[in-house]
C-alpha cells in the first residue's frame, strides 16, 4: 500500500498513526507530498489533491482520513482502535477531536491567504470559539473517563491538539485543562507518535 502524504498534516499524521499503531507500517510505502502544488501522482489519486490519499494493494484509492482509518483497521485483527466495548464514546472523541482539527486547520489556511485579519471575521470568530468549546469540552470528558487503552478516538483528540501546539500556540490550550494535558503527554510519547512528529 502507498500513503501519500506530507509532514504538516494533521489529517495525514492520524492516518500514519493509526497505521503504526495498528502493526501495518512495514506494508505503506510512503509517498511524500505537496498537495499545494497540483503533483499529477496525487491529483491521479485524489481529484480534490488534498493529502492523505491511501493506495491498497489492489490499486483503488482512498481519500480522507476517517475512511482511510476505517479501511486500514479492517486490515488488523490483531488490535482494535475501536473496540465494540467502547465504540460510541470512541467515536464521541473522535468526532469532536476531528472538529477540532478542522477548525485549527481551516484557521491556519485563512490566516495563511488572507492574513491574520482572516480571525476577525465572522467566520474566523466562529471557528476561534468553536476551537476553545471543543477543547473544553474534551478536558471535561478525560476529567470524567479512566485512562483506558488507546482509541481511535484518542489519536484524533492528540493529533488535533498538537497541531494547535504546532501552528496556534499562541491559544496556549494547556492552560487550565489538566486532565487534557495528562492525556496528551501520556499518548504523544508513544513512539507512533514521536515518529510522525510535525516538521
Ligand atoms: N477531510 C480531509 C481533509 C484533508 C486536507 O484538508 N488535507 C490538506 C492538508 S492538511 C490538504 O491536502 N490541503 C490541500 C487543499 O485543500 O487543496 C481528511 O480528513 O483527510
Amino acid at each position: 500500500m502507498q500513503l501519500h502524504l506530507n509532514r504538516t498534516s494533521p489529517y495525514a499524521r492520524v492516518a500514519r498513526i493509526i497505521a503504526l499503531e495498528l502493526g501495518l507500517d512495514d506494508r505503506l510505502e510512503l509517498v511524500w507530498s505537496d498537495p499545494w502544488a497540483d503533483e499529477p501522482a496525487l491529483l491521479a489519486a485524489n481529484p480534490c489533491g488534498r493529502v492523505p490519499v491511501l493506495i491498497t494493494d489492489d490499486g483503488e484509492s482512498i481519500a480522507e482520513s476517517l475512511l482511510i482509518a476505517q479501511y486500514l483497521q479492517r486490515l488488523s485483527s490483531r488490535v482494535s482502535l475501536l473496540p465494540d466495548a467502547s465504540a460510541a464514546g470512541t467515536l464521541h472523541l473522535a468526532g469532536i477531536g476531528y472538529g477540532l482539527m478542522e477548525a485549527a486547520f481551516n484557521t491556519v489556511i485563512q490566516r495563511k491567504h488572507h492574513g491574520k485579519e482572516a480571525d476577525a471575521s465572522v467566520l474566523g470568530q466562529r471557528r476561534l470559539r468553536a476551537i476553545e468549546r471543543s477543547a473544553d469540552a474534551l478536558e471535561a470528558r478525560y476529567a470524567e473517563t479512566a485512562p483506558a487503552d488507546l482509541t481511535m478516538g484518542d489519536i484524533i483528540v492528540m493529533v488535533a491538539l498538537d497541531y494547535l501546539t504546532f501552528r496556534l500556540p499562541e491559544l496556549q490550550w494547556p492552560v487550565k485543562r489538566e486532565h487534557l494535558q495528562a492525556r496528551y503527554s501520556e499518548i504523544s510519547s508513544r513512539q507512533s507518535f514521536r515518529d510522525t512528529a510535525f516538521s
